[in-house]
């Protein structure tokens, strides 16, 4: 193919094999300079952005100096960092990456919900520390058994925690927008569902309307045995709010895979026993990560076909 059939794309965030080699033959790959910007003249050239990981915003000044951007695919399900709303009321089309991933932020949710309920990351450092020779550890306070669990956002990923919770026999209850057809109990605001529930799982998607959903209000409301997990985005908790409740005993305990200013986690927090923190980890295999890099190139080779995104977020079009 020759180079003028291309299409001039820039690619954003860490280099991916995947992506780059899937997008060589039909796009002429451009990156940032150091100093953030490109060549002169390239930048009306832009038709396409692939922004390979990271949260970092992608706002609407940024979009503005590609004055022919067309579409913007991105890497992973969340795009709480794009200026969606404002791209489509442009034209502009962005994608993202969801379905490949569900199935393994769900097993990250199911792992981390254990870890926090039976202290499981706490027991095995006792035991690298020596201390099981000296005594057993203690027994936790909490226990899956007969508890209830309230999951905040069922969408993709919150269904599909839900059906593994299924087989662990606990009572199921949600929050959405609005009542799905499911087999489990509904509530209509966050606040009844905390009081009603043992355990909070939040798989909220993040942006303005999920801001501080998660404030000390809710954490009253879970109570002195409560839960709280969080595997969406950090900024669905309000952070300063939660390490208050758990300082306080005002809930048990909390596991968390994502945190308000990543990777830079609060040294309370860190500080703290009766919490389980993971980098971030949701999708993070090699297999489901090639698959997302799979999908997005999937998307632009789509668009430049002509055929449109094969996954466009609902707020801009697929062509
Ligand atoms: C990734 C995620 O950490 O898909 C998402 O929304 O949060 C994760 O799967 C992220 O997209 C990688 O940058």
């Amino acid at each position: 193919m020759e180079p003028s059939d291309k299409t001039h794309l820039l690619l954003l965030g860490p280099d991916k094999p995947l992506i780059t080699e899937g997008l060589a033959q039909r796009f002429i790959i451009h990156r940032l300079d150091s100093s953030g910007t490109l060549a002169s003249g390239i930048t009306s050239s832009i038709r396409a952005i692939a922004l390979c990981g990271g949260h970092d915003p992608l706002n609407a000044e940024f979009m503005l100096r590609f004055p022919n951007l067309e579409i913007i695919a991105s890497f992973g399900v969340g795009y709480d960092h794009i200026d969606a709303t404002w791209a489509g009321e442009h034209g502009i089309i962005v994608t993202n990456t969801p379905d490949v991933l569900t199935e393994e932020v769900a097993d990250t949710a199911l792992g981390l919900l254990l870890c926090t309920v039976r202290e499981l990351p706490q027991a095995e450092r006792y035991l690298r520390a020596g201390k099981w020779l000296e005594k057993p550890y203690p027994l936790t306070c909490s226990s899956l058994r007969g508890r209830s669990v309230g999951i905040v956002g069922l969408g993709r990923i919150g269904s599909a925690i839900a059906r593994r919770l299924e087989g662990f026999g606990v009572s199921l209850s949600y929050h959405n927008r609005n009542k799905r057809d499911v087999p489990y109990i509904y509530q209509a605001s966050l606040l009844s569902l905390a009081r009603e529930v043992d355990i909070l799982i939040v798989v909220t998607p993040g942006g303005p309307e999920t801001s501080s959903l998660v404030n000390f209000e809710i954490l009253e409301a879970l109570g002195p045995c409560g839960i709280l997990i969080n595997i969406g985005r950090g900024a669905s908790v309000d952070e300063a709010a939660l390490i208050r409740a758990l300082k306080t005993k005002t809930i048990l305990a909390a596991g968390l895979d994502v945190f308000n200013d990543e990777p830079h986690v609060p040294k309370e927090l860190l500080e703290m026993g009766n919490v389980v923190l993971l980098p971030h980890v949701g999708s993070a295999s090699m297999e489901t990560r090639d698959a997302m890099a799979r999908l997005l190139v999937d998307n632009l080779l789509s668009w430049k076909n002509g055929k449109g995104a094969l996954t466009p977020v609902k707020e801009t079009p697929a062509s």
